[in-house]
């Protein structure tokens, strides 16, 4: 098995004011105040096979700029490693971590995504989805439910799961965003009562990172309902 805490994302975040084009300096800035204000947090992309996770981190390893050319392999078990990056969503800078990338094959969830999950304790939860194979998804979505449900312990600090169905280059002219998700009613039931249960904010929503319509848009929700408050 490899080293679980490889698999995390740990994410340093906050907003800047008054910042103008040098973003590095503002970056490191930033980190030097918000290590000792805040200090990090963490979450964790999950999903089905070939549904997005490798190619968006590599999107906000490009300050959310639309890649060229980027053609990854699926993500091996144990996972791929990832330098760390600086990214800006919105108006907030974050420091990136992600020691490894994992994958999305079902063999992997029970491994991988398991002990991922207790190691982590994320305060945020990103369900990568697309188009296709519901069923496949349908199990994808419910194991990391009952994991949820399981683990309560890791689970303590979630704050936010947020669904993001990608590529909607591919089925935007054809479906609604209401229509894909009509596969997924029940287990939509089960995301809103348990997150009324342990208190955590869920939300769908839809993009591109082929195009980039939209997840910009996603990504800064999903960082906001994660985001430390910083001390009074
Ligand atoms: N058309 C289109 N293709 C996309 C989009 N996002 C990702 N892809 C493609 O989908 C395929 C899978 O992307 P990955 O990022 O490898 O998916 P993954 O979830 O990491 O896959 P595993 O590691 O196998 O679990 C690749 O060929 C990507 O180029 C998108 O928005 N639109
Ligand atoms: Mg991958």
């Amino acid at each position: 098995m490899t080293n679980i805490f490889d698999a995390i994302l740990t994410v340093i975040v906050g907003t800047v004011t008054g910042v103008g084009k040098a973003v590095s300096t503002a970056v490191s800035t930033l980190q030097d105040f918000f290590l000792v204000k805040i200090g990090g947090m963490s979450f964790v992309i999950l999903g089905a096979r070939q549904t997005g996770k490798t190619t968006l981190i590599e999107w906000l390893r490009h300050n959310m700029h639309t890649l060229d050319g980027f053609e990854p392999d699926p993500t091996a078990a144990g996972g791929d490693i990832v330098p760390d990056f600086t990214a800006k969503v919105g108006e907030t800078y974050m420091k990136l971590k992600p020691h490894r990338d994992v994958g999305g094959e079902y063999a992997m969830w029970e491994a991988d995504w398991m002990e991922l999950f207790r190691a982590a304790q994320p305060r945020g939860i990103l369900f990568m989805m697309d188009h296709t194979e519901p069923h496949l998804q349908k199990d994808a979505l419910n194991f990391v439910l009952q994991m949820i449900e399981d683990e309560p312990a890791a689970a303590r600090n979630l704050k936010a799961f947020y669904i993001l169905v990608n590529k909607s280059d591919l089925w935007t002219d054809e479906h609604t965003l209401d229509e894909i998700m009509s596969n997924y009613r029940n287990e939509q039931k089960r995301l809103k009562s348990q997150s009324e249960r342990m208190r955590y904010k869920w939300h769908v929503g839809e993009g591109s990172l082929e195009t980039g319509r939209g997840v910009a848009d996603v990504m800064s929700r999903f960082f906001n309902a994660i985001r430390p408050r910083p001390a009074e």
